[in-house]
């Protein structure tokens, strides 16, 4: 890693809202390093930003240490960002495999890489993290009890990370996006049926795009060290709560 700049790590960054935020980090002056599973994304998005590729599923622990490993011993900023939605069954269809799936991801994958890079995090003397949660953190919808769940399990973790290194030299924070069209989303969620996916976006006319996300994190992170933005539920306008959408038909 460069001696003299600043570095960030930022997990699932081969697209959307992680893709964004590699892009905002680096004009924001840091040295990115990106993580993903595919590495043929990343490498391009790192030519672009003078950042570094690293291949990593977060849900490995193997795969992680080698993240580790390319992060060495300083790190400035880690965003927690892999994560996604699996199924909108409810939960008496619910598929146990896509429950396990979201949870080892959004869940267990969070806590791995922030295990594995605390260190370094402390090292830097002023340490930040912030998690990528989500309004379904916050609530319960129909159909979305596995994602819900696994949310609220990040929203959690964030908060007990919080409170065991209230004494160290590091902040812990939380952004928890509601309505954001990027192009995988609700099309992951959705095994890859576009009609779906679009449906979810249907007659709004402005949702939250992965930029206005990734400007949230960059300031989140680039607070002076004393300020913790604890948590930032963000919105777009058309979306009053989680089933008060404004829809133009
Ligand atoms: C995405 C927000 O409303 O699809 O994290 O659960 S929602």
């Amino acid at each position: 890693m460069p001696e003299n700049r600043r570095t960030a790590v930022v997990t699932g960054a081969s697209s959307g809202i992680g893709a964004a935020t590699a892009r905002h980090l680096a004009a924001a002056g840091f040295h990115v390093v990106l993580a993903a599973r595919r590495l043929d994304r990343i490498e391009a998005l790192a030519a672009e930003i003078d950042g570094t590729a690293v291949a990593c599923d977060v849900t490995s622990e193997e795969s992680v240490a080698a993240l580790a490993a390319a992060v060495g011993d300083r790190l400035d900023v880690l965003v927690n960002n892999a994560g996604g939605a699996f199924g909108m069954a409810p939960v008496a269809e619910a598929s146990s495999d896509d429950w396990r799936r979201m949870y080892e991801v959004n869940v267990v994958g969070l806590m791995q890489v922030t295990r594995a890079l605390l260190p370094a995090l402390l090292a830097s003397g002023a340490g930040v993290i912030c998690n990528v949660g989500s309004t379904a953190g916050r609530v319960a919808y129909e159909g979305g009890a596995g994602y819900t769940a696994a949310k609220h399990g990040t929203k959690v973790v964030t908060e007990t990370l919080r409170l065991e290194l209230f004494d160290q030299p590091i902040r812990v924070c939380e952004i928890a996006p509601g309505m954001v069209a990027t192009e995988e989303f609700s099309l992951v969620r959705f095994g890859g049926d576009q009609a779906r996916a679009d449906a979810v976006y249907d007659g709004v006319r402005e949702p939250l795009v992965a930029d206005d996300v990734a400007d949230a994190i960059t300031w989140m992170v680039t607070r002076p060290a004393h300020v913790n933005i604890d948590e930032l539920v963000i919105r777009p306008r058309a979306q009053a709560a989680q089933h008060k959408v404004h829809r133009e038909r």
